[in-house]
């Protein structure tokens, strides 16, 4: 099958209330959007890129010129029989794998679409619902994180994550273990501590966390494998796994006892898939992460948490949690479980809102087979 045409879309929502980690703050989703067009049918995705180059080295400027440059024009020379084949046509290309993952996305949903097969079943997923929890930006003071994580609790949220950084670390996370201490509780410090730290980070291991997320280099694995030896509570990578072969490496030096799966830093759902089942084979435990991801994007990540060695809640909380309103037409909402229900319908299983799109993007751009650079 051949693409004949490719659209891009630069959104510009505003979140709930401004995102804040250990190293950025973010007030409005800058995903693009990607539309694929072939044999009548129409595949949709989103690139969950964000402003500046703070969770990896892409921007949505970057994955913009990435897209319209570069991969665009070479996905549409590409003859695809599987989604996976989008992986292999970027085989020359190096990084950028955000941008990469919009596209394999939407070949996924296109595909689906053609087939009559919902994202989950072609991806092998087993569950129909899967469990989440909430991630926590930095907050200004203790009370104000505890009467978020109330009202979270009291919205059905069964598992809470606290963005830590230095000098909000050890007291929040000790305050809320305190408040409840059944909670299943976890923290992602996005790369802010050395080596140095090993010591103060003991001090975690007080909170029977359920992990720490990424606490030293975007890109280390070797002085995670250290840490982890001075460490009871399992450290989870998140930036460090950018493919299957880090996975690999991570898994061999024993760098992590858990994996973060997020199919967009990975360059789509076929890398995710290889690093759910390396990890299972290993006997290692993943589960999926997000982006501030809209409907769109949070479709195809509740589809990869459907697999079955997502076994830990995701960062795949309910559309309100993120948006007042989302772009889908059928908008996540939390089950009383703590989950969210899995879509059935071919690919994706969600539509989209064109009339509140239309309003919310800020940039179009079509490339076709005859028009290609
Ligand atoms: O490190 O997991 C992260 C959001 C943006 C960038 C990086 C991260 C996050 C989150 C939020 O923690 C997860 C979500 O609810 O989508
Ligand atoms: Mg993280």
């Amino acid at each position: 099958m051949r693409i004949e045409r490719i659209e891009l879309r630069q959104i510009h929502l505003p979140y709930v209330a401004p995102f804040e980690t250990s190293g950025w703050r973010e007030t409005h989703s800058r995903s693009i959007l990607v539309r694929l067009e072939a044999d009548g049918a129409v595949g949709w995705a989103e690139a969950p890129v964000g402003a500046g180059p703070w969770y990896n080295e892409e921007t949505a400027a970057t994955a913009w010129v990435m897209l319209r440059d570069i991969l665009a024009p070479m996905l549409l020379k590409a003859d695809l029989q599987e989604p996976s084949d989008v992986d292999r046509a970027f085989t020359a290309v190096r990084g950028n794998r955000m941008a990469r993952a919009g596209l394999e996305f939407a070949a996924w949903d296109l595909f689906g679409r053609i087939r009559g097969q919902s994202l989950s079943q072609m991806l092998g997923g087993t569950h129909d619902r899967v469990s989440v929890g909430v991630s926590i930006g930095i907050q200004p003071d203790i009370d104000t994180l505890l009467e978020l994580v109330g009202a979270y609790l009291a919205a059905g949220y069964q598992r809470v994550k606290l963005k830590i950084k230095p000098g909000w670390d050890i007291e929040p996370t000790r305050a809320v273990r305190e408040t409840w201490p059944n909670l299943k509780l976890q923290v992602d410090a996005n790369s802010i501590y050395t080596l140095d730290h090993a010591e103060h980070l003991a001090q975690l291991d007080a909170f029977d966390l359920l992990l720490i997320e990424q606490p030293l280099g975007h890109d280390d694995i070797l002085d995670h494998a250290k840490l982890q030896r001075t460490l009871r509570t399992p450290i989870c990578l998140d930036e460090s796994i950018v493919s299957p072969e880090h996975a690999r490496w991570a898994l061999e030096l024993q760098a992590c006892g858990v994996i973060n799966i997020k199919a967009c830093r990975v360059g789509g759902l076929a890398a995710a898939r290889q690093i759910h089942d390396m990890a299972q084979a290993a006997g290692i435990p993943v589960w999926c992460g997000g982006m501030l991801e809209t409907g769109l994007g949070r479709a195809s990540n509740v589809a990869l948490a459907s697999l079955p060695n997502f076994a830990l809640p995701g960062d795949i909380s309910a559309s309100n949690r993120y948006f007042e309103r989302d772009i889908v037409m059928q908008p996540f909402a939390l089950n009383p479980d703590s989950t969210l229900s899995v879509p059935t319908s071919p690919g994706s299983g969600v539509e989209l809102d064109m009339a509140f799109l239309d309003d919310i993007t800020v940039e179009r751009l079509a490339l076709s087979a005859e028009t290609r650079r």
